[in-house]
């Protein structure tokens, strides 16, 4: 795998640079860009993903989803893009542990404040070697932070919108290409500080996390330190304030870390001591200090450092990304799942509409009332019946007769037709309302809005359309008329009674009427099927009862379709994760397959450097730790671990 190395930005003169040393540089190139290319693809991505909707789990895929862009946008672009930049160590941990107190120590002077007020570091202060200042001045690294530069003393962090800017110290103490960055605290009262502290921690190439003798089981920093060990990233603990006496808490430390998967950690033990102008003793911070000089004249045991980390957050990404994408998949079902109710529900009532108009049920009561005032007794029945070749002349005196009838059997028609339209999409709402209430997507989308009936306009549209259909209705009439010569004078005079008894031929065209119906609504609907047929003959009242009835279906789907769209527009308004799932789970298998073609370019056998820079107190560990039988810079294991060796004690508090 290509990691972020040290070789292409002017990091690094030690490095070997023979035949080899450029071809690996051209493979790493090649694979890096391969890498970068698939993660910006991957961030387009996931910048594209929304997962609006609530389904269960999905406030922490949301989460997730945070985690990876930021992983992203704060950590591995920048990263990638600056490869020869510093190593970060981030110093994180519980607020008074010791963090400021340790950097200054190991710096010699006092860079950061610490303070007896607690939380007192609430701006990053990174202390970096003077030749990589321009790392850090622009925004190649911690790129959503902004800085300021400052020296102790100058307070500017007091300036305004100030207050979380990372405070800039170059200091010729530290050794180049090795960066240290004091956090606020992990587990503060203030949420600015625990969020800034967490953004840190997922910047650093390595965290020196800090805790205390009396603290190190907190909850709260072995979240953090969980999430590390989830990625890989590189970790060292400093368990500071340990009494003489307290060696048995880095035994168990060591146990713990293990226990969380952390068991490569390096462990470091700060004894107590009295700070003499706020430092720690040389010797207290020795190990420490040794152990990042060693890392700082290494680049390759630095870059190492850099590379483990990288490789876990991309691996990490890859995992969030296949996660994401399941989630995202969720969201395309659930939206899916709600549309389809949406529709259910409008089919069901289109045909409650479809069935109360064909069987009968609408020519009852007022219509029927007054659909006898309009046709009379029996007697156009019967001339009907009998006479045929004068039928057309009976029905043109029988519409001439009763001009004023038509309409009155025409509004009632209307009414009973609004009523049963309306309930149909009161319906539709109540229930489609009912199915999204006990589906947590659905639900979610309800709050604060009225969809549980019909729309306030519902009443006034469907009576819209009702007219409207009964134009339909005239036209089909006419136009048959139109077509018939013969018919054009009946029409004159009967036009609005042919229409009104094309209407409730169309009410009863399924004709499944049973009991005293058939009696009542069947032979109602008989003569005006008889009417038509007299004046348009058999054929004609067929196509014409079937192209009324599509017009009235398709201005019920209409109004139906203008309800439910109600519904609809809330999941529209969202957007859909559509497609997603599926885009996550390509981009996210081209990082997989470009992290594992790409080569790593290894970090130059060159021996560390030495003679450069070293942290306050590394060089008298180096010659203590020897004399005592302790190797600088040697992990300490879990068997062995250095502080509980003998005469650590005695050597560093100079006693007997
Ligand atoms: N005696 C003694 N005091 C210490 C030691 N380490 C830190 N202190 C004091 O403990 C207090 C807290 O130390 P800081 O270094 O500010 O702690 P911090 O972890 O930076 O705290 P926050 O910035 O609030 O997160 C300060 O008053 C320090 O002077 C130590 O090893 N021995
Ligand atoms: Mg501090």
């Amino acid at each position: 795998m290509t990691r972020p190395n040290g070789q292409t930005e002017g990091m690094d003169e030690r490095s070997g640079t023979g035949q080899d040393g450029q071809r690996a540089d051209l493979r790493a190139d090649e694979g890096g860009s391969q890498l970068t290319d698939a993660l910006e693809h991957l961030r387009a991505r996931l910048g594209a993903t929304t997962l609006p909707l609530d389904v269960p789990g999905a406030e922490s895929a949301r989460r997730e989803l945070a985690a990876a862009r930021d992983q992203l946008d704060d950590y591995v672009l920048p990263r990638l893009r600056s490869r020869g930049a510093p190593m970060l160590v981030v110093v994180g941990g519980s607020t008074g542990a010791g963090k400021s107190t340790l950097v200054n120590s190991l710096l010699g002077r006092q860079v950061s404040d610490p303070g007896v007020l607690r939380p007192t570091t609430r701006a990053p202060v990174l202390v970096h070697h003077p030749q990589d200042a321009r790392w850090f001045s622009t925004d190649r690294v911690l790129p959503g932070l902004a800085r300021v530069s400052s020296e102790p003393g100058r307070r500017d962090d007091e300036r305004p919108g100030q207050d979380r800017a990372v405070r800039l110290v170059a200091d010729d103490a530290l050794p180049p290409g090795l960066a240290l960055l004091d956090a606020p605290d992990v587990d503060s009262v203030e949420t600015g500080n625990r969020e800034l502290a967490a953004q840190l921690l997922a910047a650093a190439d390595l965290w020196l996390f800090v805790t205390t003798a009396a603290r190190y089981a907190d909850a709260v920093p072995w979240d953090l330190l969980d999430a590390a060990a989830a990625r890989r990233a590189q970790v060292a603990l400093v368990v500071d304030r340990v009494d003489p006496g307290a060696e048995p808490v880095a035994d168990d430390l060591r146990r713990m870390l293990e226990e969380h998967g952390l068991g490569s950690a390096r462990l470091f033990v700060v004894p107590e001591a009295t700070l003499v102008e706020g430092l720690l003793p040389e010797e207290a911070v020795g190990e420490v200090a040794a152990y990042l000089s060693d890392l700082g004249a290494d680049t390759g045991a630095r870059q190492a450092v850099v590379d483990a980390t990288f490789d876990g957050v991309v691996d990490d990404l890859v995992r969030r990304s296949h996660a994401i994408a399941r989630a995202s998949d969720e969201q395309v079902e659930a939206d899916a799942r709600l549309r389809a109710v949406v529709g259910r529900y409008g089919d069901d009532a289109v045909r409650a509409v479809t069935e109360a108009t064909s069987d009968g049920t609408l020519l009852r009561g007022e219509v029927l009332a007054r659909w006898q005032d309009f046709v009379g007794t029996g007697e156009l029945l019967r001339s009907i019946e009998h006479g045929v070749g004068k039928v057309r002349d009976a029905v043109v005196g029988f519409f001439r007769g009763r001009p004023a009838q038509a309409p009155r059997v025409e509004q009632a028609l209307a009414q009973g037709l609004e009523a049963v339209v309306l309930d149909a999409l009161d319906d539709a709402a109540e229930r489609t309302h009912a199915a999204w209430r006990a589906d947590p997507a659905g639900a979610a989308l309800l709050d604060g809005l009225d969809l549980a009936r019909a729309s306030r306009g519902a009443r006034m549209q469907v009576g819209e359309q009702i007219r409207a259909w009964q134009g339909d209705v005239l036209d089909l009439v006419r136009e048959q008329g139109a077509e018939r010569r013969g018919t054009a004078r009946a029409l004159s005079f009967g036009l609005n009674g042919l229409g009104v008894a094309l209407m409730v031929a169309v009410f009863a065209s399924t004709g499944g009427l049973t009991g005293i119906e058939v009696g009542i609504a069947g032979g109602t609907a008989v003569v005006a099927q008889k009417l038509l047929e007299a004046v348009f003959g058999d054929d004609a009242v067929r196509r014409l009862t079937t192209q009324a009835r599509e017009r009235l279906d398709e201005r019920v789907r209409g109004l139906v379709d203008a309800e439910q769209v109600r519904y609809l527009a809330q999941l529209d308004a969202l957007g859909s994760d559509r497609g997603t799932g599926q885009d996550l789970r390509g981009a996210g298998a081209r990082v997989e397959r470009a992290a594992a073609i790409a080569v790593r370019d290894d970090a130059p056998s060159a021996a560390p450097m030495s003679g450069g820079p070293e942290l306050r107190g590394a060089a008298s560990w180096r010659t203590g730790g020897r004399a005592a039988g302790v190797g600088a810079g040697q992990p300490t294991g879990p068997d062995e671990p250095a502080a509980t060796r003998p005469g650590f004690w005695r050597r560093l508090l100079g006693r007997a």
